[in-house]
């Protein structure tokens, strides 16, 4: 299997990646859906809403400054670094991620579609500026713009759209790719799980590293059930 999977990736000449949190699980970032992934019992789909937040954004913003907090003090892992050095050996690399953590980022990723935004972006509620913050711990909460208005973190709420176009470009990655990696994710929240079954019908081979199985295992080439941070580097 790690065999196949490792001639399949040194003969692609065009990857696409998709990740998710499971990613950083090695960084000490909780996941969503893992163990020790909920925050003092609520569950993502109630706090990652545009409505627990208009009902609360005191609440909401205590959950992310938290996360800011645990993410700022986090590294990249052998995972995130091994996929910027890919990136650097093949002539189309496109990183697609659902992960708003920004370690991609600090790996040194270039080419990173950020499909549902970023832990460190801010936007206004009242004038819809929008600019980068690293600040954690929050000075304040619920922070604010100059104009006065409330601001909300720069993410994809549950029932919010993703960033115009950037389904196309993750949809043209994935119908390009030779080889498509889908990387510690659970693939039951869409658009943005759907490309792993458009990968497969554009022809991709699909290389899915998770420890556990998902529902995409089945329909996989190769399903690699290990630690992203411990076999992403065995496959370079
Ligand atoms: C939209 C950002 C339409 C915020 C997030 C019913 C059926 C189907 C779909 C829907 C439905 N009802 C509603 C929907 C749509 C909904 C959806 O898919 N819901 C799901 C829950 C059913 N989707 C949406 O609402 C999207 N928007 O559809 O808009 C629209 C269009 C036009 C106009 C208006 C509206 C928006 C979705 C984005 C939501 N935002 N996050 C934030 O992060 O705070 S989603 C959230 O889940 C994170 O982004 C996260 O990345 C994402 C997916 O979770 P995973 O990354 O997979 O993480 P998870 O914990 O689940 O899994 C971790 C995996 O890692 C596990 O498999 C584990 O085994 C593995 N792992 C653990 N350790 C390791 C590891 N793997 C490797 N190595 C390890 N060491
Ligand atoms: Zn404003």
């Amino acid at each position: 299997m790690i065999g196949q999977a490792r001639e399949w990736l040194a003969q692609a000449a065009s990857v696409a990646v998709l990740t998710g949190a499971g990613i950083s699980a090695e960084s000490g970032i909780p996941t969503f859906r893992g163990a020790g992934g909920l925050w003092k019992n609520y569950k993502p789909e109630d706090l990652a809403t545009a409505e627990a937040f208009g009902r609360d954004p005191r609440l909401v913003w205590e959950w992310y400054n938290w996360r800011r907090e645990l993410i700022a003090k986090a590294a990249p892992n052998p995972a995130h670094l091994a996929l910027a050095q890919l990136e650097t050996r093949k002539p189309r690399f496109t990183l697609i991620t659902q992960n708003v953590d920004g370690l991609h980022d600090r790996a040194g990723s270039r080419r990173i579609l950020k499909l549902h935004g970023d832990i460190w972006r801010m936007r206004c509620t009242v004038c819809g500026a929008n600019w980068p913050d690293r600040c954690a711990p929050l000075p304040r909460i619920p922070p604010h713009c100059h104009c006065g208005g409330l601001a909300r973190p720069g993410v994809v709420w549950f029932g919010e759209p993703l960033p115009d176009g950037m389904m196309n470009e993750a949809e043209h990655a994935a119908a390009s790719a030779e080889v498509f990696l889908v990387i510690g994710t659970s693939a039951v929240v869409y658009p943005a799980a759907g490309l792993v079954p458009y990968a497969r019908q554009s022809g991709a081979k699909v290389i899915e590293i998770n420890p556990e199985s998902t529902p995409f295992s089945a329909m996989v080439g190769c399903a690699l059930q290990a630690p992203a941070g411990e076999l992403l580097p065995k496959l370079l």
